[in-house]
């Protein structure tokens, strides 16, 4: 109850941060966006988790309003960038099963755009096979709707959920986000090895973007190369920054 009371006060007095975690083109090394990801400090408990608040602005309906928030944050960030000398990177959000499912996901996302000034082009939505397979029809029907006005879809934490291939046939994504879980132990794991293959495979068929999470050092940098995986993210390259850090990191990467 406490919590709840606390995340609304939170959204009234912007407690929230969006963080920016960099993503690079293995290959050129050169930064390719990043993934936004929320921060809540709060007044007396500082910084909170996500995996603590996020589940509880869902089962609120909370997640719609924050949701809407980080996303127009993002885009707005990510317009800025382009001003400052950066006209390429996109920006990668996390929409939960809720915002799928409220049926004001698609005119919310064009606002943020359309107030930022955003291409839709540089904007990809991650969601989660989860969140895919909670109502898979009406989540295919808002995807081609996203799609068709230009925005990217990624699967999130790829490999980890209850799923079945085949909705990749048919829905429209662009980047399977490899989970971290896939890739901590890949110098050794042979199993992990087979798991990523097998992704990367995938990725190749339906010319879909591949992106590795949570690369941790340079032997699993070097590994995925080798593989011909196309981006990575991680604490090797860096860890989730505050906006005015990803600023600094940008200036000094590679
Ligand atoms: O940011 P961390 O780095 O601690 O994120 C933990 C989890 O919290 C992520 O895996 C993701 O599921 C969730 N999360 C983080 N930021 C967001 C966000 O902006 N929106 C949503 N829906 N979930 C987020
Ligand atoms: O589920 P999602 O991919 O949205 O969550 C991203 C989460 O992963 C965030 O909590 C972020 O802080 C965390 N993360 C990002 N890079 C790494 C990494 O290299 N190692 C670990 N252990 N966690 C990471
Ligand atoms: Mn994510
Ligand atoms: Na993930």
């Amino acid at each position: 109850i406490r919590l709840e009371q606390d995340l609304k006060i939170a959204l009234q007095d912007e407690q929230f941060e969006v963080y920016y975690q960099p993503k690079i083109n293995i290959h050129t090394r050169q930064c390719t966006g990043a993934e936004a990801l929320v921060r809540w400090r709060h007044p007396v408990n500082g910084f909170v988790s996500p995996d603590a608040f996020v589940p509880v602005c869902e089962e609120t309906g909370l997640i719609i309003e924050l949701g809407a928030w980080i996303l127009r944050t993002a885009c707005i960030k990510t317009r800025e960038l382009q001003e400052q000398g950066y006209p390429g990177l996109n920006v990668a959000v996390n929409i939960s099963a809720v915002q799928f499912t409220d049926g004001g996901l698609l005119p919310m996302v064009v606002r943020a755009l359309e107030e930022s000034g955003l291409a839709s082009e540089l904007l990809e939505l991650e969601i989660t096979e989860s969140a895919v397979m909670h109502d898979p029809e009406e989540v295919i029907l808002s995807l081609h709707e996203l799609s068709e006005h230009g925005m990217k879809l990624a699967i999130d934490d790829f490999g980890t959920g209850y799923s079945s291939l085949a909705y990749l046939k048919r829905f429209p994504v662009n980047t399977l986000k490899i989970d971290r879980a896939f890739i901590t132990d890949i110098s050794s794991d042979n199993d992990d090895v087979a798991i990523v293959e097998a992704v990367l495979g995938l990725g190749k068929h339906f010319n879909m973007k591949v992106v590795a999470e949570g690369v941790e050092d340079e032997e699993q940098l070097n590994f995925l190369k080798a593989q011909g995986c196309d981006i990575a993210q991680g604490y090797f390259i860096s860890k989730p920054l505050s906006s005015e850090q990803y600023n600094h990191w940008l200036e000094r990467w590679p």
